[in-house]
């Protein structure tokens, strides 16, 4: 079948991006063209997006953190591995996608994600959270099975970090203590603002303001002097970091057997790549790189509501103002589940909702806003969130579990072993079933109704639209 034409448009010429064609290019930059690098990356990335709309925020947020990677690392040898993929337009763009970038999340055109048989680039496909450090885990035990001396790197998100599998992989991680070096990109955001007591971890090293700032900035300016900087930086370094090990809360890392760097300032690309030869050093075991990053960075109109802003559709780049599709004529699916749950809760005070990390995409945030202490975001968490509810049923709630088609997937234990066989009453409402369009293949709600049909004691209902959907009642309600 022939392609379908792909659109194209004409961006203004960056100066810099003009000729990165490889990361190879990008590494014959001196250090102080990186940021220009990454500004010239952003602001493509700002263009194409304002036409077609993406996952524009996170990815405006690694920026700097790709342009750092691809320099101090010699990938696709060093390998490297991106969680769920949405922040990794900055990576594509440097890995010889530039100009698809207008093709993505389009039949035909790039993915929105990453996908092994994209690019040589792309080490494991992504799409769902939390998978990098499993998957980079086991490259490094190959690796060093095969007696190779290459890198790996997994980049992380702070929410995604918190996911179960995220760390049943840091469990391991540091009891092999083999070389892994991880790269958590911590925004403080997941969707919605991060949730969880691994986000108020990372707060309070955060506050350890002053040493950072000093080690990001003037660690800059010492390296612009000749012979002596780099020297007189080291020194300087040392101390600060007897200083900042005494007070920095490394306790999860440090006990979990994991080397500690940071926190380095995500926006700046010479910091980070400094901080990035440093833990290429560590030989004996896993080191985590914390650097800080701000979702929808360089756009003033969208940095300060980056909520709205995790995927968006078109947008006027002069003012972040959304280029929107005309109004539906009638209420959305979403919003007729969050009403209606609304509406049942003020009757009956046993019902409690419960979403993974999707509260405004699955309704769940009108609920949490409503009644606060009956609704609760789990994190990315979709196992836990299901055995939760169960826990809440043994003891007479009403728990309703909200959570996309396709992430359910990850839960179908919980709901056989946790759920069913004890013939527990817990709801699950999945939004997103079906095909879903540009996200793609990792996130069709394709099949839902083939696995849950199998389990003893579930009731699938499939309403056919929204006033269904409100009217639906399985007998045992
Ligand atoms: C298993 C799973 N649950 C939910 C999602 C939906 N999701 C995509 S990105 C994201 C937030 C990730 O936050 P973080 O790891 O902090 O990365 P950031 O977006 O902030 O860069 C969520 C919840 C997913 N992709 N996979």
């Amino acid at each position: 079948m022939a392609k379908p034409r792909l659109p194209r448009y004409n961006t203004r010429p960056m100066k810099l991006l003009q000729d990165i064609n490889t990361p190879g290019d990008l590494r014959r930059l001196r250090p102080e063209q990186l940021q220009e690098a990454a500004n010239d990356i952003r602001q493509y990335i700002l263009e194409t997006m304002s036409r077609i709309g993406g996952h524009t925020g996170a990815s405006l947020g690694a920026v700097e953190l790709s342009v750092a990677l691809h320099y101090a690392f010699d990938t696709p040898r060093d390998r490297l591995v991106w969680d769920v993929g949405h922040q990794a337009y900055g990576h594509k763009i440097l890995t010889g996608r530039r100009d698809q970038l207008p093709t993505i999340k389009q039949y035909g055109g790039l993915s929105g994600f990453l996908r092994r048989d994209e690019s040589e680039y792309d080490t494991f496909g992504a799409g769902h959270a939390s998978t990098s450090l499993s998957a980079a885990l086991g490259m490094a035990i190959a690796r060093d099975q095969r007696g190779e001396d290459h890198h790996v790197v997994a980049v992380i998100g702070d929410s995604s970090l918190a996911g179960g599998m995220a760390m049943e992989a840091v469990n391991q991680a540091g009891h092999l203590k083999t070389r892994l070096i991880v790269l958590l990109n911590d925004n403080e955001m997941s969707i919605a603002p991060a949730v969880g007591a691994l986000t108020g971890y990372l707060n309070r090293i955060r506050e350890a303001q002053g040493y950072h700032r000093f080690k990001d900035e003037v660690g800059d300016l010492l390296h612009d002097i000749p012979s002596f900087g780099e020297r007189l930086y080291q020194a300087a370094k040392t101390v600060k970091d007897a200083i900042a090990a005494a007070v920095l809360p490394g306790a999860l890392v440090n006990e979990l057997g994991f080397k500690y760097i940071g926190y380095v300032d995500g926006h700046n690309p010479r910091a980070l790549v400094r901080a990035l030869e440093e833990a290429k050093q560590v030989k004996d075991g896993p080191v985590i790189v914390h650097a800080l990053t701000q979702k929808g960075k360089g756009f003033p109109a969208r940095e300060k509501n980056y909520y709205a802003w995790h995927a968006t559709g078109p947008f006027e780049l002069a003012t972040g103002a959304s280029i929107k599709p005309s109004k539906p004529s009638h209420p959305q699916y979403t919003a007729v589940f969050g009403e209606t749950m609304c509406e049942l809760m003020a009757k009956d005070e046993k019902i409690v909702a419960l979403t993974g990390a999707m509260p405004d995409g699955t309704g769940v945030d009108k609920i949490l806003e409503r009644f606060p202490e009956r609704a609760f975001d789990v994190g990315i968490a979709e196992q836990h969130c299901v055995t939760f509810a169960a826990g809440m049923s043994c003891e007479g709630l009403k728990p309703v579990c909200a959570i996309y088609s396709t992430f359910l997937q990850r839960a179908f234990d919980q709901i056989v072993h946790d759920v069913c066989l004890q013939d527990l009453n817990v709801k699950f409402c999945m939004d997103r079933a079906g095909i879903v369009g540009g996200d793609g293949p990792t996130h069709h709600g394709l099949l839902d109704i083939a696995y849950l049909r199998a389990v003893p004691n579930m009731m699938l209902m499939a309403p056919k639209d929204e006033g269904e959907l409100r009217d639906s009642r399985p007998p045992s309600s």
